[in-house]
């Protein structure tokens, strides 16, 4: 079997002259790396990922398919295995592909393919970051003083990086209800000055030192204001006697039965930012192996700000208060 070794960085391999040995002039640096977006939002779901070359005539692509949330969840994914199901592909055509010839639901006729190589073996990994607060995390309080990802009034500077407070997977930069107490923070009473949280002017109803956006028994009367919710609609805000919601009045403390255990549907704005990294790629054609060498950053795709909505698994909570 001829061995080609097709070579990312051409210096690197310069000098090369090995009778087994081809090298061509093979680099997708400096073109946009693309995707196409499923239409599904759970579940299994096909992704393509591509970079077409309209000067060259040639594209190289990805498509796999996961049921892992690529998007919407910073983390490292993979490995990935290429092969049957993920695949890699290098085509070569008579004419310049132009913009849309991935993500069509019928393949293009033209232009024609005149080369392809199909992968055959290898891996590789996806690294996802929120782009608005990566960017935002090196900005200061006067340049970025309306950033508000989860649009719950609060700067998401002012929202600890890492800080869960109710546990339920999302980060509070990201969580519109911190506390986890079905009241979204934009309607528990912080009060902003001068792009921080004022302490001495925000809502704390029980006086116990915790704002009511952090306290997930407002009123401390030992019922968790998400319980004082006694119609059960997911919304403690409408349940009243007299002119005061449950939840902000200490002398009712009924919970409700049977006891909440759903949280609200949540949304916040993100600007997903992928890197995807290859390693080992083997491609074919007909008899050949073709051996990618010294090529592992496929580049980094970015979806511009989008919302995301999630409804995050209940969890049961302690109360706050002491
Ligand atoms: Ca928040
Ligand atoms: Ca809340
Ligand atoms: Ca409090
Ligand atoms: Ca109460």
């Amino acid at each position: 079997m001829k061995k080609i070794i097709y070579a990312f960085l051409l210096i690197a391999v310069a000098g090369c002259d090995d009778g087994d040995i081809i090298i061509e002039d093979f680099s997708f640096d400096g073109i946009d790396l693309k995707a196409c977006l499923p239409q599904a939002t759970d579940g299994s779901r096909n992704y393509v990922f591509y970079k077409v070359d309209n000067t060259n005539f040639e594209s190289l692509s990805l498509q796999f398919t996961t049921n892992e949330e690529i998007f919407n969840v910073d983390d490292t994914y993979g490995p990935f295995d290429i092969g049957p199901a993920n695949t890699v592909e290098y085509r070569k055509y008579d004419a310049a592909p132009g913009t849309d010839y991935f993500c069509s639901s019928v393949p293009p006729a033209e232009p024609r393919v005149n080369d392809a190589l199909k992968s055959a073996a290898g891996r590789f990994f996806i690294t996802t970051e929120n782009q608005s607060l990566t960017s935002q995390a090196a900005l200061t309080n006067t340049e970025a003083p309306n950033v508000d990802t989860d649009n719950d009034g609060v700067p998401s500077n002012q929202e600890p990086s890492g800080q869960d407070t109710d546990g339920d997977g999302l980060e509070d930069k990201v969580d519109f209800d911190d506390d986890g107490d079905n009241v979204p923070t934009v309607d528990e009473g912080v009060v902003i000055i001068d792009g921080v949280v004022s302490i001495s002017m925000s809502r704390d109803t029980d006086g116990d030192g915790i704002l009511d956006y952090l306290d997930n028994d407002d009123d401390g009367d030992g019922i968790l204001t998400i319980q004082e919710d006694l119609n059960g609609d997911l919304d403690p805000r409408n349940d009243m006697t007299g002119t005061l919601p449950n939840y902000l009045n200490p002398s009712v403390a009924t919970a409700a039965s049977p006891a909440i255990d759903l949280f609200k549907e949540h949304s916040y704005s993100r600007t997903a930012q992928l890197t995807l990294r290859l390693e080992n790629l083997i491609l074919t054609r007909d008899n050949e192996e073709v051996v990618f060498d010294n090529f592992n950053n496929f580049g980094t795709f970015i979806r511009p700000q989008y919302q995301v909505r999630v409804t995050p698994d209940f969890t049961e909570m302690e109360s706050t208060n002491p």
